[in-house]
Formats: C-alpha cells, sequence, structure tokens
C-alpha cells in the first residue's frame, strides 16, 4: 500500500514525539491536495505529531500560524511559501526560539539561514523541458502559444516562465503571444483560457497552450472543447504535476505531455530533521527532487492507475 510504496528503500526514521507544525497553501490543486495527504501519511508512519494548517492561499494565514507554531513550542515548522518574499521577519522569530524549518515545493527570497533545508523540485528545469518538447512536437512550424502562470509572485510560477522561455529560446517559430496568471486552479485556469480564445481568432490563431500546472490545463481543455475545437490537437496541451487526471487527457488524446513533479516532498524533509536531531547533521540547503517528461508514449493509463493509490 501507500506507506509501503512511501518507505520502500530506507526505512523511514522514527521521529516518535515529535511536535511538527506544517503550514500549508491551501487545496488549489490537485497535486496540493496530494502532498497534504502524502505529508500526513508520512507523518503518522514516523509516529510525529503533525499540526496542519491549510491558508487558503493566503500569506497572512501563514505567517500567523508560524507564530502560532512558535508560541507552542513546536520541534520543527514545514512551510510551502505561497509566494517568494515577506518571510524574513517570521522566520527570524523561528530562528530565535530555535526551531528549524523546512521549505516544500516553493522556494523564497530569503537568507538562506533563515531555514535548514529547501525540499523542491527544479522548477526552471521543469519550463525547460515542457518548452524543448514543444520545439520537438511543432518540428519548425510557425507557433503561437499562450502561457497560464501560477500564482504571481510564486517561485514556480516564476521559474516555469523562466525555464519554459530558455526551452524555446532556440526556435524562432514558436512565440509566446499571451501570458495570464490562472492561479494554479482548474477554474481560473479554463476563465483565462476562453478570454485567450476569444481574442484570438476563436482560437484559430494558437497552436499551444503550456500551463504551469496540470489543473490549469484541464480547466483550459474544457475551454477549447466549448470553443468547438480539438485539445491535443488543435491546440497541443502542455503542463507541469503528473496528476492522474492529466493521463486521463493524454490517454484520450486531449492533452500531449506533462512533467512530473513528485508530492512526497515530506519524506526527504523528516529524514533531513531524523539526522539533524540524531547527530546534528546539516542536510545539503536544496534537496532537489526529480522532474520526468511523460506523453502519451509512456502508457498513460498505467500511469493514472500507478498514481491512484499515491494519496491524490
Ligand atoms: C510546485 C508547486 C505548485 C504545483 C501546483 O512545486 O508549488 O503548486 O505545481 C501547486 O499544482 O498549486
Amino acid at each position: 500500500g501507500l506507506v509501503t510504496a512511501l518507505s520502500s528503500g530506507a526505512l523511514a526514521q522514527d521521529l516518535t514525539g515529535k511536535v511538527i507544525g506544517f503550514s500549508q497553501i491551501g487545496s488549489e490543486s490537485g497535486w496540493r491536495a496530494a502532498e497534504t495527504s502524502v505529508t500526513k501519511l508520512q507523518a503518522e508512519e514516523r509516529g510525529i505529531d503533525l499540526k496542519f494548517a491549510d491558508a487558503q492561499q493566503k500569506q497572512e494565514n501563514q505567517i500567523k500560524a508560524i507564530r502560532g507554531f512558535i508560541a507552542q513550542g513546536v520541534d520543527a515548522i514545514l512551510i510551502a511559501p505561497v509566494v517568494a518574499t515577506g518571510w524574513d521577519d517570521v522566520l527570524t522569530e523561528a530562528k530565535e526560539a530555535e526551531i528549524p524549518v523546512i521549505l516544500l515545493d516553493r522556494g523564497i527570497d530569503a537568507p538562506e539561514d533563515l531555514y535548514l533545508t529547501s525540499v523542491a523540485s527544479d522548477q526552471v528545469l521543469e519550463g525547460r523541458v515542457a518548452g524543448e518538447w514543444l520545439v520537438n512536437e511543432v518540428a519548425g512550424e510557425e507557433c503561437n502559444v499562450v502561457e497560464l502562470q501560477g500564482t504571481v509572485g510564486s517561485s514556480p510560477a516564476i521559474n516555469r516562465k523562466q525555464g519554459f522561455e530558455e526551452g524555446i529560446a532556440s526556435a524562432a517559430n514558436i512565440t509566446i503571444t499571451q501570458s495570464q496568471t490562472g492561479d494554479f486552479t482548474r477554474s481560473k485556469g479554463k476563465e483565462v483560457m476562453e478570454a485567450f480564445l476569444k481574442s484570438s481568432n476563436g482560437g484559430a490563431d494558437i497552436c499551444a497552450v503550456y500551463a504551469h500546472n496540470d489543473d490549469m490545463a484541464v480547466g483550459a481543455i474544457q475551454a477549447i472543447k466549448d470553443a468547438g475545437l480539438k485539445p491535443g490537437e488543435d491546440i497541443l496541451v502542455v503542463s507541469i504535476d503528473a496528476v492522474p487526471d492529466i493521463f486521463t487527457a493524454i490517454a484520450a488524446g486531449e492533452a500531449n505531455a506533462t512533467v512530473e513533479l513528485t508530492p512526497n516532498m515530506a519524506g526527504p524533509a523528516f529524514d533531513a530533521l531524523a539526522a539533524y536531531w540524531a547527530n546534528g547533521t546539516e542536510p545539503e540547503k536544496f534537496i532537489i527532487t526529480e522532474s520526468k517528461l511523460y506523453t502519451a508514449a509512456d502508457d498513460p493509463a498505467g500511469e493514472y492507475e500507478r498514481r491512484k493509490g499515491l494519496g491524490y
């Protein structure tokens, strides 16, 4: 089952009795919900008393939750920081209280001594892989791309935009004609894609949509269908996360490619804390998780099945 799958290989470190606060962004996407369920399972498996706080995607709620954890005197704090700035004060308070902080799945612009380690993917690479896939797919044909950005000011939105631009830089035939935030949600992704379609000759001028996460891509797919076009054919669809629903779309030919992001950021975080507490081992400052491209050639139906049990 999930527990065995997650702790296969290295025996999960026993952290019985440790109280750890987790300031989670919210549940804006299928991937975020999976990260939450995997983190809770990893905590249970290791005997951790996890204090969970959902911020509904508001930084002020995260800061409030973190201050609450500090007042409670927790042993450590996990934070998935909704945006990259505005953390220095509260993290300084945690440091002064000698509570180690670990960042999950997003980075921040702050002095590195304010957190023990950051567990995240290489988000620039994710964007570059998506861009390079599109370059190969269109093979020299003129291609106008529309971009659905993640949450404004978040490290994945900044990095995935940069990476995609790097990935298509060599292809003069590919142009990003429209780019706007869909805030990582299906509903906003659909709404923004509807606007993109309206302002581009009903979509006739759009060759591809690049979405910073699969949930916005799924919303865009609905908008493309509503406009009477075939997603995956009339308009190519490439995104990031590799959640089960994108594999359903890929298997149906309605999406073309996704870049995998593991929801298990907590496993490496808890292992780092165990080593830090057991023998003072300072972890690497940046623990980078793998990013892997999946297309219709990679058994999408099987990938769907493989993920269904993994906390999504
Ligand atoms: C990326 C993570 C992003 C996911 C989205 O590491 O922060 O946030 O790609 C989620 O699905 O909303």
